[in-house]
């Protein structure tokens, strides 16, 4: 079939010759059975998931409206870091912690990958937008997908269809984003539930701005408008025109006396940012609003503060652990319905389960699709499950989360998952102080990306696998913000650890969850200089006392334990910074060195 005679090609509902051209590419190469440009529509949502029940990809929920259950072929279940390349035309400007190929070469592999691969399928063509629809200029993008699963998805996570294409016009700049599940169909041929291909390609064009994924139909490999577009095409455009791109939820804070302060906050997968994001504080007279669970964008305003925006308009969330008593606000976020969930367990009156929700039922679907029992040997939801829902029902979202303007951020949080070592909270002396333990934070993998889990990693501001550029060149752009800013408006750094344990290594010993509205406190009272801290060789550090713990059931010694910083353990930590620092040596900026010897001087 020659592409003019794709069916639905020529309809397309735009003069923008670029998109035009590119889609008629596209369906040259990958041959679909016919092409259709999606409006973002409740009609389209209707049809989709109606098409995916049919197909066996979902089942209709019994208990929430609108809702559906995906399982996910058992081997397409997290990112696959391994597969995912920044393609720069220079080695060195991916850098030695992404993997690199050489543009002409991967458009070859994959030029190849694509040739007739969604034959037997159709090709959605998918306008979308990061951030406000009606920011100036719009963040556009357009993902090309064989996959009904990723447009479903794609309604909840962006903004996009007819209202977002419109902003396209005539020549609009926006990000092309191809994507396959690889699985091309002989005619007569039956889908598979969850086509995907073991071969897989995540890969990034940096210089033009281009994304082309194939093989995998899972989130953050397959909506590539998530950490494809929003973090690591992103962070290059922030590098170019100085702004930061960043893994981070955003929260609004008001006290008592009714102050407002924003805060964004770095975890890497799997490590609490969407239970930060939803907090219900323990404290009386605290509120938490949510902007967003995973990604912010932020530049300077006009009174040189730096103001955060959530590109992203759902919540691509962890279910297992999530549940009424750690994250309330998540569970009647879903419990609205509009919700997709992936590889939870099916509950046999067709609602979901997953573990941390309390007692399990007698019989489950477990997400291999395998009867289970609370016998079962395996969980029932993969740890790395999934549920996908829509911002808008987050009973707690924050009025302006849509506003193009973003909100003014009064401080950043770096936070990892560690054992030992890290101290519940520890204030940065100053902004280059701050990158560097950005710089240097440290997290326990987790099952958001495959390969082992529970190993101490190096996970730079919680972007190791989402920068799109030389890590020495992110982190010289971090210490390059806070040369050009004006200090005294700059957000604040603090490292945090929720999750340090006592001696025996068994226990947590600091509650977590909604008892860290705690921390929260005693840093915006540092912000607003009504709280104190001790100068500590790491960092300023809170005593229990200032803390308030009040209603707080956790023992006083296990508070001062997470907030200790024992000189011997950090001693220990020195020649792992020293490992990580010697191993993007060529590319680090001297500043962060000095704070290493610095460091090392104050420990003795
Ligand atoms: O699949 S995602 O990359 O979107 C989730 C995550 O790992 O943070
Ligand atoms: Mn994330």
């Amino acid at each position: 079939m020659t592409a003019a005679t794709i069916p639905g090609l020529d309809q397309a509902p735009t003069t923008h010759e670029r998109l035009l051209s590119w889609v008629r590419e596209v369906a040259e190469l990958t041959t679909p059975d016919q092409v259709v440009w999606c409006d973002g529509s409740q009609e389209e949502w209707q049809r989709l998931t109606d098409q995916l029940v049919e197909a066996g990809t979902f089942t209709r929920l019994e208990k929430k409206p609108n809702s559906f259950w995906a399982v996910s072929d058992p081997s397409d279940v997290a990112r696959v870091e391994g597969s995912t390349y920044i393609c720069s035309e220079k080695p060195e400007d991916a850098g030695v912690t992404n993997n690199w190929m050489h543009p002409v070469d991967m458009k070859m592999i994959m030029r190849e990958l694509y040739r007739g691969a969604m034959r037997g399928r159709t090709m959605y063509v998918v306008p979308f937008c990061m951030g406000p629809v009606d920011a100036e200029p719009p963040k556009l993008g357009v993902e090309i997908t064989d996959s009904e699963y990723v447009v479903v998805s794609m309604h909840i996570m962006t903004r996009m269809g007819s209202k977002v294409l419109e902003r396209f016009g005539a020549d609009a700049e926006f990000v092309p984003a191809l994507h396959s599940v690889g699985v091309p169909l002989e005619p007569g041929q039956q889908d598979v539930a969850w086509p995907c291909n073991d071969t897989k390609y995540i890969t990034h064009f940096p210089e033009e701005r281009m994304i082309w994924s194939f093989g995998s139909g899972y989130g953050g490999n397959a909506l590539l408008g998530k950490k494809c577009y929003s973090l690591r095409i992103a962070s290059v455009m922030a590098r170019d025109e100085g702004w930061l791109a960043e893994h981070m939820l955003i929260l609004k804070l008001t006290s008592p006396e009714d102050k407002v302060h924003y805060v964004a906050a770095a975890f890497p997968s799997s490590c609490g940012k969407t239970n930060l994001a939803m907090l219900q504080p323990t404290i009386p007279g605290w509120k938490v609003e949510t902007l967003g669970d995973d990604i912010a964008w932020m530049r300077f305003g006009e009174d040189g503060r730096l103001y955060a925006v959530n590109p992203e308009a759902g919540f691509f969330g962890v279910a297992p652990g999530t549940d009424y008593h750690t994250n309330p606000t998540a569970m009647r976020t879903i419990e609205q319905g509009n919700t997709l969930f992936t590889n939870v367990a099916l509950t046999d009156d067709n609602d979901v389960w997953w573990e941390g929700m309390g007692t399990p039922p007698a019989h489950l679907t477990d997400w291999k699709q395998r009867d289970w029992t609370p016998d079962s040997e395996e969980p029932a939801a993969h740890p790395n499950s999934r549920y996908c829902t829509p911002m808008s029902q987050c009973p707690i979202l924050a009025p302006e989360w849509d506003d193009p303007k973003g909100v003014p951020i009064s401080a950043i949080l770096f936070g990892g998952r560690r054992k030992t070592t890290v101290p519940l909270v520890n204030e940065a002396f100053d902004w280059q102080h701050g990158v560097f333990m950005g710089a240097t934070m440290s997290s326990e993998t987790t099952a958001a990306a495959t390969g082992q889990v529970g190993v101490v990693r190096r996970d730079p501001m919680a972007m190791l696998p989402f920068i799109g550029y030389n890590v020495g060149d992110y982190l010289q752009h971090w210490l390059h913000i806070g040369e050009t800013a004006d200090t005294s408006k700059l957000p604040r750094i603090y490292y945090v650890n929720w999750f340090r344990r006592d001696e025996s290594g068994k226990k947590i010993v600091w509650p977590g969850f909604s008892e860290n509205c705690r921390v929260l406190k005693w840093i915006i009272n540092r912000i607003e200089g009504n709280a104190t801290a001790e100068d500590t060789a790491i960092g300023r550090v809170p005593s229990a006392d200032q803390i308030d713990l009040s209603g707080l059931d956790t023992p006083r010694e296990d508070v001062e334990t997470a907030l200790n910083v024992d000189v011997e353990e950090w001693k220990a930590e020195i020649p792992l910074i020293e490992e990580w620092f010697a191993k993007i040596s060529n590319s680090l900026p001297m500043p962060l060195g000095d704070e290493l010897n610095a460091l090392k001087h104050r420990l003795g």
